[in-house]
C-alpha cells in the first residue's frame, strides 16, 4: 500500500520547494507534483523534512549505580513524538569487558525500539582484546564510531596513552573517534575540595566542572587526533573555550565536528542557583549548563557552521534517582532528557527567532549527522531511494511543554513551561505513520539497527597489537635509596 504526502513544502539541507512525496515499501519512490497514492497524508501549510537523527542518547544506561530510566521503548516513543526517527545510543562495555560481549547486551536491550537506531562503541579500557575487537566492531557489526570519556575518573575515563592508542587504531580502521571532553582528573580534584568545604548541593556540580576543564580537554583531544591523523567528533560542546578550539581546528582544515545540545542552547546556569534541591538536581548533567555568553557562542557556531549538529545526550533519571545524591552532589546521576523536545525547541528558539533558516535547521538536526555517520542518503534526505523517515512539521501548531503529557518515563521535564511553536503533524518511520496529529501510532519493535560503513579511507595497513603498542619505559620507582 502506497502513501502520498500532499501539498507540503519540502525542506532539505539545501533546497526548499513544493512537491508531493510518494512512499512505498518504507522508501521514498517518487517526488513531484500531483502524485497519487492509496493513503493521502495532507501536509497543507506544513514543511516536509527528513526525520530528525539524534546521534547522542543513553537509553537504559548503566551509570552511577543505577540505570537511566528511558529504555529503547519509551526513548524511541519520545523520539518519534518529537519528530526524531533515528537515534544513536552508546554501547558501554564495563572496564574489563570485551566489546563484542558489551554489544550482545545492547542488542538485547534494543529489540523494542520503535524507530531505527545505531550504536557508538565506547572504549572504557585498553588491552589487546579491545584492540583486536575494534576491527570486528567496524567490519562485522557496522559501527564506525568509538567514544572516549576524558571524564568520570575511576569509572569510564581513559588516560591519554589509551586515548592516543585508540585514536591510532581508529585511523587505520577508517573509524571516527568521539570524545566527552572534560578533564576528569581536575574535575575529581575540584569535587573533593568542594565537598571538604561543605559544598554538597547540586550547584556545586557546576562549580566542579568549569568551562576551562572542557576547553583544555577539547584542545588536547584535537591535538592527539591530529597526531594520529584521524577526524574527531566532540560531543556536547557547551562553552566558548571548547567551541573556540573546534573553530580553530576547522579553520586549519582539520576534520573536527562539534555537537551542542538543545539543553545548553536554551537553558542556563541560573537553573542551579536560587532553586530548590530537586529542581537543581534534575538539571545536573555533564557538562553543566553555562551562562548566556556561552549560549551565544553556541548559537553563533550553528549559524556560521563551526558547530555541526544539535543533539540531546538524552539520559533521563527520575527525581528519586536524583535523590541518591542528597548530601553529596557527586552521587547525583548525571543526565537530562530532551528527545521529545529537541525538534520543537530548536525550531522555536532557532528558526522562530531568525537565528536559523529552515534549511540550516534540517542540516543540524538530520543531514549533517547522517553525513558524518555515513548513513546519508539512506537517512537525512528527502530523495528517491531514501528511507521514508519523514517529519511533517506544522509551524503553526503549538503547545506548552509539560511532563504530564510527555512520552518519557520520568516524572519531570527540564523544559517544563516552555511554549513551543512548530510540532509534527506526522512522523513517519520507514513509511509507517508513528505520529498523527499528536496521537501515537508507533509499533514497538519496528526499529531496525542501521549499519554504518567506515567513513574515512583506510589509510594504512592494519597494525598488530605489538606494532601499535610501543615498548614502555621502565616505571619510575622514586630516588634509589643509595642515591644522592
Ligand atoms: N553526561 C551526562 O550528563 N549523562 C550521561 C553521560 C554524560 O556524559
Ligand atoms: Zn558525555
Ligand atoms: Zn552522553
Amino acid at each position: 500500500m502506497t502513501k502520498v504526502i500532499k501539498n507540503g513544502t519540502i525542506v532539505t539541507a539545501d533546497l526548499t520547494y513544493k512537491a508531493d512525496v510518494l512512499i512505498d515499501g518504507g522508501k521514498i519512490v517518487e517526488i513531484g507534483p500531483d502524485l497519487t497514492g492509496d493513503e493521502v497524508l495532507d501536509a497543507t501549510g506544513c514543511y516536509v523534512m527528513p526525520g530528525g537523527i539524534d546521534p547522542h542518547v543513553h537509553l537504559e544506561m548503566p551509570f552511577m549505580g543505577t540505570y537511566s530510566s528511558d529504555d529503547f521503548e519509551s526513548g524511541t516513543r519520545a523520539a518519534l513524538a518529537g519528530g526524531t526517527t533515528m537515534v544513536v545510543d552508546f554501547c558501554l562495555p564495563s572496564p574489563g569487558q570485551g566489546l563484542l560481549d558489551g554489544l550482545q547486551m545492547w542488542d538485547n536491550k534494543s529489540t523494542r525500539a520503535a524507530c531505527d537506531y545505531s550504536f557508538h562503541m565506547a572504549i572504557t579500557w585498553w588491552s589487546e582484546q579491545v584492540f583486536n575487537e575494534m576491527e570486528q566492531v567496524v567490519k562485522e557489526r557496522g559501527i564506525n564510531t568509538f567514544k572516549h570519556f576524558l571524564a568520570y575518573k575511576g569509572a569510564l575515563m581513559v588516560n591519554d596513552d589509551e586515548l592516543f592508542a585508540s585514536f591510532n587504531r581508529c585511523a587505520e580502521l577508517g573509524a571516527i573517534p568521539l570524545v566527552h571532553a572534560e578533564n576528569g582528573d581536575v574535575v575529581a580534584e575540584l569535587s573533593t575540595k568542594l565537598l571538604a568545604q561543605g559544598n554538597t548541593g547540586p550547584e556545586a556540580h557546576a562549580y566542579s566542572r568549569p568551562t576551562q576543564v572542557e576547553g583544555e580537554a577539547t584542545n588536547r583531544a584535537i591535538m592527539l587526533a591530529d597526531m594520529a591523523g584521524v577526524p574527531l567528533y566532540v560531543v556536547h560542546t557547551s562553552c566558548e573555550e571548547a567551541h573556540e578550539a573546534i573553530r580553530r581546528a576547522r579553520q586549519q582544515g582539520k576534520r573536527v565536528w562539534g555537537e551542542p545540545l538543545i539543553q545548553h542552547l536554551t537553558l542556563d546556569e541560573s537553573e542551579y542557583f536560587n532553586a530548590d534541591w530537586d529542581h537543581a538536581a534534575r538539571r545536573v548533567m555533564s557538562p553543566p549548563f553555562r551562562n548566556k555568553q556561552h549560549q551565544d557562542s553556541l548559537w553563533a557556531g550553528l549559524q556560521s557552521g563551526s558547530l555541526s549538529v544539535v543533539a540531546t545526550d538524552h539520559c533521563a533519571f527520575t527525581t528519586d534517582q536524583k535523590r541518591f545524591g542528597v548530601g553529596d552532589f557527586t552521587k547525583i546521576p548525571n543526565g537530562t532528557g530532551g528527545l521529545e523536545d529537541r525538534i520543537p525547541m530548536l525550531w522555536t528558539y532557532g528558526v522562530g527567532t531568525g537565528r536559523l533558516t529552515p534549511q540550516e535547521f534540517v542540516a543540524v538536526t538530520s543531514t549533517n549527522i547522517a553525513k558524518i555517520l555515513n548513513v546519508y542518503p539512506k537517512k537525512g534526505a528527502i530523495l528517491v531511494g531514501a528511507d521514508a523517515d519523514i517529519v511533517v512539521l506544522d509551524p503553526e501548531k503549538e503547545k506548552t511543554i509539560t511532563a504530564s503529557k510527555q512520552q518519557s518515563a520520568i516524572d519531570y521535564n527540564v523544559f517544563e513551561g516552555k511554549h513551543v511553536k512548530g510540532l509534527p503533524r506526522f512522523t513517519l518511520t520507514r513509511g509507517q505513520v508513528a505520529v498523527r496529529d499528536g496521537e501515537m501510532h508507533h509499533e514497538v519493535g519496528h526499529g531496525q539497527f542501521v549499519k554504518r560503513e567506515p567513513s574515512g579511507p583506510v589509510s594504512k595497513a592494519l597494525s598488530s597489537w605489538k606494532e601499535l603498542t610501543a615498548p614502555r619505559p621502565v616505571e619510575r620507582t622514586g630516588i634509589p635509596a643509595t642515591g644522592v
